[in-house]
């Protein structure tokens, strides 16, 4: 960070101003592969940085609980437009703070404390708050579980038919946070029409995939559509929920005043701004090359002797299953974060290692596509990571140091959205 970029923040408070200095230096020079983050752009960081933080708004645009409201509304309904114009839904709702809450919002909504709902298991790749039991919504709720079939990988549409029939839960997720294949959404509204269970779109990791076209759009489909702004959407950290007119009142009491206060919205104005972002023809472009960047990196990858879960990747996210290179996750991650590569250490379909210290590694192709990396630096992004995860097996510093200074090289090269230094 140079001095000019945040002159106010470095006078006022020089330690928390290098703190943020050395974040962006970070940011600037690894290879980011985590599939839930990304570059927003400086249109969206200038957005989130404004005075419109100094409002209290609880209420909807119309309707508010207090008074001066004039842009704050204009603000809050562009959102709003732009969000059901992009995913092609009645209503949206753009407040809730982040995903959890979201999926908070859309319990409260349709189910009461006791009710069964169905998700896809954490350690399958499902998120928490589907109905898993260290979260609330698993202790408040009777959450009963789905996973992926042993053989492929992949969900068992059959299986998921019967636990719903069996159980007829309240709500049905579809969704998750290490799914690297394409949700049949259709067929999870058919299964939940069959049990009659409210069906749950959590969209979260693919939202820009879905805007992008280059991922089945739930919204014909589902009864609530529930997703973060921060992952492909390529927005700030928030969520929205969007769904059919019939939902919308449930919907909106949930967030305010079921469950939250006031709006931030600094975070709504950045969310327009990435929403007018992710309709352009340039969007379209960003999300189809997420996608040829992740086929093109799993293929890589197979290349080099990885096992992948479910063979491979429809989207944005790779499951590395690490069990046959006696490297587990964590010990994997953490030299890739030495070697300048950052993932995330992540538990595999039927993992027999402990959550905090699982057999996988998950990456994704989101930022990396922000920088303009493509199809043809791929082989070379699974060359390192092939190279750092020798490296981790044989302790090789020296090696993990060499990939490091490869990477700052090439990310030099290529400028991230929103950042000064690259
Ligand atoms: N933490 C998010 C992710 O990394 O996928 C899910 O909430």
């Amino acid at each position: 960070m140079s001095a000019s970029r945040h002159p106010a923040l470095l006078s006022a408070d020089p330690e928390l101003a290098s703190f943020v200095a050395a974040e962006e230096v970070l940011q600037a020079q690894t290879l980011r592969l985590i599939p839930s983050e990304n570059y927003v752009s400086a249109a969206v960081l200038e957005a989130s940085g404004t005075v419109l933080q100094n409002k209290y708004s609880e209420g909807y645009p119309g309707r508010r609980y207090y008074e001066g409201q004039q842009n704050i509304d204009r603000v809050e309904a562009l959102a709003i437009e732009r969000a059901k114009g992009l995913f092609g839904v009645d209503h949206a709702n753009v407040q809730p703070y982040s995903g959890s809450p979201a999926n908070l919002a859309v319990y409260l909504a349709f189910a009461k404390p006791g009710d069964t709902v169905m998700g896809m298991a954490l350690p399958m790749g499902g998120h928490l708050t589907h109905g898993w039991g260290v979260s609330a919504t698993g202790s408040w709720f009777r959450g009963v579980q789905y996973g992926v079939r042993a053989d492929t990988g992949l969900i068992d549409y059959d299986a998921v038919r019967d636990l719903a029939l069996a159980e007829r839960p309240k709500l049905i997720f579809c969704g998750g946070t290490a799914l690297p294949r394409t949700i049949d959404f259709a067929a999870f509204a058919e299964i939940a029409r069959e049990a009659g269970s409210i069906l749950v779109a959590d969209v979260a990791h693919i939202a820009g995939l879905i805007a992008g076209g280059a991922h089945p759009s739930p919204a014909d489909h589902v009864d609530v559509v529930s997703t973060t702004t921060h992952k492909t959407l390529r927005g700030p950290r928030g969520a929205m929920l969007m769904c059919r007119e019939e939902h919308a009142k449930a919907i909106d009491k949930a967030v305010f005043p079921g469950l939250q206060g006031g709006p931030h919205n600094q975070t709504t104005a950045g969310i327009a701004v990435a929403l007018h972002e992710a309709a352009q023809p340039s969007f379209t472009a960003y999300a189809h090359q997420v996608v040829a960047n992740a086929k093109a990196l799993a293929a890589a990858l197979l290349q080099k002797g990885f096992d992948l879960v479910s063979g491979g990747t429809d989207n944005h996210l790779i499951l590395i299953d690490l069990t046959g290179k006696d490297v587990p996750g964590k010990i994997a991650a953490k030299a890739l974060d030495r070697a300048g590569i950052v993932v995330n250490y992540n538990t595999v379909p039927f993992d027999p290692r402990k959550p905090f210290d699982p057999s996988g590694i998950r990456i994704g192709t989101p930022s990396l596509t922000s920088r303009g990396l493509s199809t043809e630096h791929m082989p070379l992004v699974a060359d390192w990571i092939s190279r750092a995860v020798d490296a981790a097996a044989k302790g090789d510093e020296q090696a993990l140091a060499a990939i490091r200074a490869e990477v700052t090289d090439l990310m030099a090269a290529f400028p991230a959205p929103g950042l000064p230094l690259s």
